[in-house]
């Protein structure tokens, strides 16, 4: 059985690349928004290892066409694929979201810890590993305003003892056996204290590099795995030239 952190691990590998595509277009003319997307993406897949795609273009573009066939776009191209819908509801709401993304092809589906377990996220992890799908959970949001939810202290009902919240999302990250963690590229310390719990069991993804202000090189320095990236792609007026860019500066930050 193959799961999502193999899938995406052996895209990255192929592919050399650990740069996750975010195909946030959402500015253009709905009559060409799915070829400026479909266009976007075959001039940047030389350079990346996966695709995520948000709500806002699922909203525009119709999940059970133009977003199937860009799942299957990348899919060609031996990419993995993320549906960005930070599933943060009750069990079984949790559940029908996810199965119609999973049905239209994604491999790996994001979701908010904040929800818990029983109830929560507990139905989706059951799902998605019967369907060889993956859970990607936020564990550190980019933004400012994230450190008064994930960065706030609370006293871990376990120890009794006050402790960042995020550090309690990376462990239940690892106890629910969660393909991935969420932790802004803006958060490079909690990158690298979140690292010590996340090592060698589930990879680290990086989002709010360059035009949220996060360097690629330092994030991957801290333990970042993978990069999510947008605007400095796709706004670019060579998104293929600054794909390759971002990929070629973060591998020889690896190597040396
Ligand atoms: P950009 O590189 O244009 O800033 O885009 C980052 C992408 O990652 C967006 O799709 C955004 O919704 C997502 N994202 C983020 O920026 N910060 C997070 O903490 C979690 C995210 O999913």
């Amino acid at each position: 059985m193959s799961t999502f952190k193999d899938k995406i691990k052996e895209a990255s590998k192929s592919l050399r690349s650990n740069v996750v595509l975010a195909l946030d277009l959402m500015d253009h003319d709905p009559a060409n928004l799915y070829e400026k997307c479909a266009g976007t993406l075959e001039s940047v897949t030389p350079y990346i290892c996966a695709l995520k795609l948000n709500r806002p273009l699922v909203l525009r573009l119709c999940l059970q066409e133009r977003i199937k066939n860009l799942v299957k776009l990348a899919h060609d191209h031996g990419l993995a694929t993320i549906m960005d819908a930070k599933l943060n509801d009750v069990a079984h709401t949790n559940l029908a979201i996810a199965l119609q993304y999973f049905d239209a092809g994604f491999d790996a589906i994001i979701a908010s810890p904040f929800v818990g377990w029983e109830g929560g996220l507990d139905s989706l992890f059951l799902e998605a590993s019967h369907r060889d799908k993956g859970v990607i959970l936020l564990v550190h949001m980019s933004h400012k305003g994230a450190t008064e939810g994930y960065g706030q202290t609370v006293i871990d009902p376990v120890t009794g003892e006050g402790r960042p919240q995020f550090m309690i999302f990376a462990e239940k990250a690892v106890a629910w056996g969660a393909d991935g963690a969420v932790i802004g590229a803006t958060h490079i310390e909690q990158i690298a204290a979140a690292r010590k719990v996340l090592h060698g069991k589930v990879p680290i993804y990086s989002p709010g590099v360059i035009a949220q202000g996060g360097s690629p090189v330092e994030a991957v320095k801290a333990g970042a795995d993978y990069l999510i990236v947008g605007r400095a792609i796709y706004d670019s007026p060579d998104p293929a030239a600054s794909a390759r860019s971002i990929r070629d500066q973060v591998s020889s930050a690896l190597t040396t």
